[in-house]
């Protein structure tokens, strides 16, 4: 039984976070026989203290032809196809680094965004530039991305589309229910849009409960002088038929109620949001943000020190 539903604490955990010493980072300094993995590790070391996870190494291409695949070229990297890169969300607790952000430095808005660039530009600050960094914080554009579709070439999580779904009833019932819920104030009148099932990306160890933040392109480290060359994974396909149904009609109807980021009922407490995160995110008044993170900043002893 999980710790969830036994509430026995924390035996079942996905706590553990990926392994690795954040201080290699800078050795990652030449290009030829670069350690692809290696430096995921070292990232994955420097990014824990931010509450923060990268995806496996991967290549330009294969996002690129998805895309093009998929949506007509659409939101394209620019970047030689075999160059290696890497995309980073934050985990749960990232409310942390949020907040004590906002306890130095007193943004107006933004507040996600404005943690997230500080912890970009301290990871500029760390890289070396010979790998030809180029960074990018997904949630801001131009540029945009679609981050969903780096997290499924890369073998992060899986990419569910309605036409995974193989019960076209199923799908026209959610359609139905969907164009009877959405306000035609904020949807507007087109049929199709306030139809649309949106897609939805989920990871075997958070479900939902992380979100996509930046990109990192090595743009001068080439698959060719990599150690091991990276070959491009198999798609995932871990969800049970019925939880891809459960998981893409709660993120479509009822997604602030946060059901759809669990994979199942026994998801344990830290691989979920806490109470507050899960307040913090939902909230969509900037005043009302403003005002949690104020009273969370009443509770540092001092000005908090920047992570790393
Ligand atoms: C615009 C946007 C919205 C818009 C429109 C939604 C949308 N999907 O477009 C609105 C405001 C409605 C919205 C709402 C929400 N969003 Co939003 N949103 C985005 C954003 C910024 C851009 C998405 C985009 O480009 N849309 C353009 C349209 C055309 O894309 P699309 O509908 O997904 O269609 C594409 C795919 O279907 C793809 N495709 C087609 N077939 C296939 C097949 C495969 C295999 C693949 C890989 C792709 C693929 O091609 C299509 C054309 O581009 C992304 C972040 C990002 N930078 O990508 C977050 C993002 C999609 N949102 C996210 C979330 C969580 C939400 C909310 C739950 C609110 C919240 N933040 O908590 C709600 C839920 C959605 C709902 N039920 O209404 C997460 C999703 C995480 C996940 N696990 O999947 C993202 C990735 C943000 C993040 N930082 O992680 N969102």
């Amino acid at each position: 039984m999980g710790a969830a539903a036994s509430g026995a604490g924390k035996a079942d955990t996905c706590w553990k976070r990926p392994e690795g010493a954040a201080g290699d980072l800078e050795s990652f300094n030449t290009t030829e026989g670069f350690d692809a993995h290696g430096f995921q590790q070292a990232l994955n070391g420097w990014l824990r203290q931010w509450h923060m996870e990268s995806t496996p190494p991967w290549l330009v291409g294969w996002y690129n032809g998805k895309r093009q695949e998929t949506a007509g070229g659409l939101q394209l990297i620019e970047a030689d196809d075999s160059a290696i890169a890497f995309a980073l969300c934050s985990v749960p607790r990232f409310i942390d680094v949020v907040g004590e952000h906002y306890a130095r430095s007193r943004p107006d808005n933004n507040f996600v965004d404005a943690a997230t660039n500080e912890i970009l530009e301290r990871l500029k600050q760390k890289l070396p530039a010979e790998l030809g960094i180029i960074l990018a914080n997904t949630d801001v554009g131009p540029p945009y991305y679609h981050v969903q579709t780096i997290g499924a070439i890369a073998g992060l999580d899986e990419h569910l589309e309605d036409t995974d779904i193989k019960d076209e009833e199923w799908c026209e019932d959610l359609r139905a229910d969907l164009e009877d819920s959405r306000d035609p104030k904020m949807w507007g009148t087109d049929p199709e849009t306030r139809r649309k099932i949106f897609g939805v990306n989920v990871n075997h160890k958070y479900g939902g409960w992380y979100a996509y933040r930046i990109l990192l392109v090595l743009s001068n480290v080439k698959n060719s002088s990599v150690e091991k060359p990276l070959v491009q994974p198999t798609p995932l396909r871990f969800l049970e038929a019925e939880s891809a149904k459960r998981i893409l009609r709660e993120y479509n109807l009822q997604h602030d109620l946060c059901l759809w980021r669990n994979i199942t009922d026994a998801q344990p407490a830290d691989c979920r949001y806490s109470p507050e995160e899960y307040f913090f995110f939902n909230e969509t008044k900037p005043a009302k943000r403003k005002q949690f993170l104020e009273l969370k900043a009443a509770n540092y002893a001092e000005v908090p020190k920047l992570r790393a």
